[in-house]
């Protein structure tokens, strides 16, 4: 498989040393420029921090990079021609040599392949509403079925339909467990309303897990770990509440669909909170980036 790693990650794996990847849609189609540069550079900054090597994870030229250099960096945050890729659109985009920004599904993909086992984010992609009709699903969730990497969220955002999201990741096997809480978390709010059966208290408990994942389950699925928001810095709900109605209702007024949905509403909650979501959405993919260093150092030191 053609795949570049950056040194320094591929010589982290070979040490067996820390490295957390960290994926490129959010900061392409995610979050508005210039605060998505600043928090790409500043989610490897605090992987480092918490004492692993960050590998931020997208497509350049049509060639996968693990691990994007401070220009690469820049070229998914600033140019206007990097597709939003899933796993599927990678082969897509090596045949046709395209830069890309990786979702979810496509940086858990490729962080496996190069021997990764930790992921941070912001939120997954899962179950749109109305999927009953759209049959709108995220390849996310498939991805985390059949991927060994753990990722270290929010869980998913308010756009999506959570419970639908939580039964369909059970349908697939994926353990979902939250980090010192057992509730699942709602992105911008600490809380989404969904109960979990299981938490883990610390973060060596988290890398036992890991571990045991891989050693029982022999389809090798992903873990989510799911980090909430201190309540003091979540969204106000009243605010969330309003913002949520108003980016569905333009969103069917629009007809948007299919992969455009979610760039197009955290584009509508960043408006209609007058950037108040932008604040809180850094907030929590930096606490994911930081807690992800933790359970992989764990993790380096235990297996
Ligand atoms: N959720 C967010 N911010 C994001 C995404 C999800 O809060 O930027 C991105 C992630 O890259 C995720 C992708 O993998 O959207 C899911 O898109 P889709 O629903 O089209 O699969
Ligand atoms: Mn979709």
């Amino acid at each position: 498989m053609s795949l570049a790693i950056r040194p320094e990650v591929a010589e982290a794996l070979e040490r067996g040393g820390p490295v957390v990847a960290l994926e490129s849609t959010l900061i392409s189609h995610g979050l508005p420029h210039p605060d998505n540069l600043e928090v790409a550079r500043e989610s490897e900054r605090l992987v480092r921090e918490g004492g692993a090597v960050p590998a931020t994870i997208g497509v350049v030229g049509g060639t996968p990079k693990v691990g994007l250099d401070g220009a690469e960096l820049k070229l998914m945050a600033t140019s206007d021609g990097v597709e939003k890729l899933s796993a599927r659109d990678l082969p897509v985009a090596a045949a046709k040599g395209l830069h890309g920004a990786t979702t979810v599904a496509a940086t858990a993909h490729l962080a496996a392949i190069a021997g990764i086992r930790l992921f941070a984010t912001g939120g997954l992609g899962g179950v749109h509403r109305g999927a009953r009709e759209s049959w709108d699903v995220s390849a996310d969730l498939a991805a985390l079925a059949r991927t060994p990497v753990a990722v270290v969220c929010s869980g998913v955002k308010s756009i999506l339909d959570v419970p639908a999201t939580l039964e369909y990741l059970e349908t697939l096997g994926v353990p979902v467990v939250g980090f010192r809480t057992r509730r699942f978390p709602g992105f911008y709010l600490a809380d989404s309303g969904s109960p979990l059966a299981w938490s883990v208290g610390d973060e060596g408990e988290a890398a036992r897990l890991i571990l045991a994942t891989a050693d029982l389950l022999p389809d090798h699925p992903g873990l989510v770990v799911a980090n909430p928001l201190a309540e003091g810095d979540q969204l106000d709900p009243a605010l969330h509440d309003r913002a949520l109605r108003a980016g569905l209702e333009e969103m069917e007024r629009r007809g948007v669909r299919g992969g455009d949905v979610t760039p197009f509403l955290l584009d509508r909650f960043a408006t209609e909170t007058g950037g108040e979501s932008l604040r809180v959405n850094k907030r929590i993919i930096q606490g994911n980036a930081g807690l992800a260093a933790r359970i992989a150092v764990a993790l380096a030191g235990t297996s």
